[in-house]
C-alpha cells in the first residue's frame, strides 16, 4: 500500500470495505466512478449491498441514488440492484438486474446525455452530491489521485461531493500514470471560455485528479480486474455492416468529401462497433485518429498495428486478452492515447470543431430517419442514450448502424414510425445495415423513406414497408412526411397479438349486441 498511497496523511484513512460502507448514510446521493465496465469501485458497493440486505432482513429500507460515468459491472449495478438498493440511477446503465427493476417500475432512472451530467450537477439540478466513491491507481504525495481505466465524471464527483471514499486498485497498472488529461477550465455560463482542443492529441489539463484531503473519509485497497467482457468475433452480419461503411468511406474520399486519412472517429459500444474497427485494419487508410468515448479491442488493435496514430477517449473497455496485452505494453501507448473527463470527450464544441465521423448502434430506425437507441417497443429501457446524442448531433458525419432485423429475424429494425425517438431525422445522416447503406444527406422525407427501405430493410420486411409508404403517399392527410397513423406501429409483433385480441373482443361484442 505504501507505494501506491504516497501521501502520508491519507494513509491513516485506510480501512476495510465494510468499514467504509458503514460511513454511507441511507438516502444519500452517491457519485461513483466507472465507465463501460472500466474503473468502477469494486469493493465498497458490494459491502454496501450487504448492509442493505441486512437492513431489509431487519425490516428497514436502505436505498441510495447512484450516479456514475456510464455502465459499470455486476459488482456495482448488479449487486445494488439485486438488493433493491437504488432509489434512482443515472445517467447510463446496461446491467440486466438493474434494467429489470427499472422496467418493472421499481426503480427510477434518468437517461441523460453523458456530456450534460457534469453541468447538471454543477447547476444543482440533481440535488446535493453527498458521497463520491472513486477507483484510482494511486495517490500522489500532494494528495492528488491517479485515475484508473476511466475518467468519466470523477472530476465532478470529487469537486462536488461532501465526502470522498477512495478505492486504490492494485490490479490497475501503475504505468497508467501520465495518460490522463483532466481539464480544470470548465465554467458555468455566462463565464465560459473556448475549450482549447484543436487537434485530437492536444493536452489541456492535468494528469491527476485534484482531491481535498479533508473530504476523504476512507481509503480501501482492492485488487480486482475490470469487467473486461470478451467481444464476439465478427459474424456475417457485423462484417456486412462494416464492409458497407468502409466502401462508403472510399466513396467519400474519392468525392473529396473526406480526407484520405478520414476524420477523427467516434465509435460506440458493442460488437458491431467493434467489428467496424476490425474491418478498418485491412482498409486502405493510415494515420487514423479517434476522438471517442470508449476504446474497445478493435480500436486498440488499430493503435497496436500503427494504422491509427492517436486515440482520445474517456474509458478503456477491453476484452481480457487485449487488457493483458495493454497492461504488458502500456508504456508503448503513452504517446498514442489520452483519457479525458466525459464532459470533454463528449463535448459538443470539440466534436463540432474536430469534425468527427460518429458511428453508433440503434434499436430501430424509422423510414424517415428517426432513430430509437434506447427503448424496446417504446416502453422498456435497454441501456440509455449514453453519448450517442452528444456525437450524432455534432459530428461532421453521423452514421447509425444496425442489423436489419433482431430476435432471429422476427423483428424488423426498420419500422414505419419509431416507437421512441432519441435522434431525430435532423441528426441522422447515414443509416447502414448488412443489406446496404442509406446516405440521407440532402434528401427530403419521402426520398429518405425510399432509400432507407430499398437499401437497408431486410428482404422479408421490405414489401410491407414499401406498401406502407405507397399507401401513406396516397392517403395521408399531410404529404410532407406521409403516415397512416393507426397503422404506424403495426410492425411490432406484440401489436399483432394485441390487435388480434382487440378484433376478437370486437367480434364478441358485435355478436352479443
Ligand atoms: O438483445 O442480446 O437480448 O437479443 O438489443 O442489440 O444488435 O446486439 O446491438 O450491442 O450494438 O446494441 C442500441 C442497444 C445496440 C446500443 C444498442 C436487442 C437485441 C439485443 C442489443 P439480446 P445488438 P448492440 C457511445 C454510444 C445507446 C448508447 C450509445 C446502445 C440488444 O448500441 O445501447 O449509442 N446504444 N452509446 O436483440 C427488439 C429491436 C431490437 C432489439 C436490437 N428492434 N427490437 N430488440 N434489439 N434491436 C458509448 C456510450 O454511450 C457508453
Amino acid at each position: 500500500g505504501q507505494n501506491r498511497i504516497r501521501n502520508a496523511q491519507l494513509r491513516s484513512k485506510i480501512m476495510t470495505a465494510d468499514q467504509a460502507a458503514a460511513l454511507i448514510p441511507k438516502g444519500c446521493n452517491v457519485g461513483m466512478s466507472g465507465f463501460t465496465g472500466a474503473g468502477y469501485p469494486k469493493a465498497v458497493p458490494m459491502a454496501l449491498a450487504d448492509r442493505m440486505n441486512a437492513a431489509s432482513a431487519a425490516g428497514h429500507k436502505f436505498k441510495i441514488s447512484v450516479w456514475t460515468g456510464a455502465s459499470t459491472a455486476p459488482e456495482l449495478d448488479g449487486a445494488l440492484a439485486k438488493v433493491d438498493g437504488m432509489e434512482l440511477r443515472l445517467p447510463y446503465q446496461s446491467d440486466p438486474t438493474c434494467r429489470k427493476r427499472i422496467n418493472a417500475g421499481e426503480m427510477e432512472y434518468l437517461d441523460i446525455h453523458l456530456s450534460h451530467v457534469g453541468q447538471f450537477v454543477w447547476g444543482g439540478f440533481l440535488g446535493k452530491l453527498d458521497v463520491a466513491i472513486i477507483e484510482v491507481v494511486g495517490i500522489r504525495e500532494d494528495g492528488s489521485l491517479i485515475p484508473s481505466s476511466s475518467v468519466g465524471n470523477n472530476k465532478t464527483w470529487l469537486d462536488c461531493a461532501d465526502k470522498i471514499i477512495i478505492e486504490v486498485n492494485h490490479w490497475q497498472n501503475e504505468a497508467l500514470e501520465g495518460m490522463h488529461d483532466v481539464y480544470y477550465g470548465t465554467q458555468l455560463p455566462p463565464k465560459r471560455k473556448p475549450i482549447p482542443i484543436i487537434s485530437v492529441s492536444d493536452r489541456i489539463g492535468e494528469t491527476s485528479l485534484r482531491c481535498d484531503p479533508a473530504k476523504v473519509i476512507a481509503i480501501v485497497e482492492t485488487n480486482a480486474p475490470d469487467r473486461n467482457s470478451p467481444f464476439s468475433p465478427p459474424d456475417d452480419t457485423s462484417r456486412g455492416i462494416a464492409e458497407n461503411i468502409v466502401e462508403f468511406f472510399g466513396h467519400e474520399v474519392k468525392k473529396g468529401r473526406l480526407p484520405k486519412e478520414l476524420l477523427p472517429i467516434q465509435s460506440g459500444v458493442g460488437n458491431v462497433a467493434n467489428a467496424v474497427m476490425e474491418q478498418l485494419q485491412s482498409a486502405p487508410y493510415d494515420n487514423l485518429m479517434a476522438y471517442t468515448e470508449v476504446l474497445q479491442d478493435g480500436m486498440f488493435n488499430l493503435l497496436r498495428s500503427g494504422k491509427m496514430s492517436f486515440a482520445s477517449a474517456t474509458a478503456l473497455s477491453l476484452s481480457p486478452n487485449a487488457a493483458e496485452e495493454f497492461n504488458r505494453d502500456v508504456r508503448l501507448y503513452h504517446d498514442r492515447m489520452v483519457f479525458r473527463p466525459q464532459e470533454i470527450s463528449n463535448h459538443p464544441e470539440v466534436i463540432r470543431r474536430l469534425g468527427l465521423i460518429a458511428m453508433n448502434g440503434l434499436i430501430e430506425a424509422d423510414i424517415y430517419g428517426n432513430v430509437n437507441s434506447t427503448h424496446i417497443r417504446g416502453t422498456s429501457i435497454m441501456n440509455g442514450i449514453g453519448g450517442s446524442g452528444d456525437f450524432a448531433r455534432n459530428a461532421w458525419l453521423s452514421i447509425f448502424m444496425t442489423p436489419s432485423s433482431a430476435k432471429n429475424g422476427a423483428v424488423s429494425c426498420i419500422v414505419p414510425m419509431a416507437t421512441h425517438v432519441d435522434h431525430t431525422e435532423h441528426d441522422v445522416q447515414v443509416i447502414v445495415t448488412e443489406q446496404g447503406l442509406a446516405d440521407l444527406r440532402g434528401l427530403s422525407p419521402k426520398k429518405r423513406a425510399r432509400v432507407i427501405i430499398d437499401n437497408c430493410a431486410h428482404p422479408i420486411f421490405k414489401p410491407a414497408l414499401s406498401e406502407y409508404l405507397e399507401r401513406a403517399m396516397k392517403y395521408s392527410h399531410g404529404q410532407h412526411t406521409p403516415h397512416i397513423l393507426d397503422e404506424a406501429f403495426t410492425f411490432l409483433p406484440e401489436w399483432q397479438a394485441d390487435r388480434a385480441a382487440q378484433e376478437a373482443w370486437k367480434e364478441d361484442s358485435v355478436v352479443q349486441n
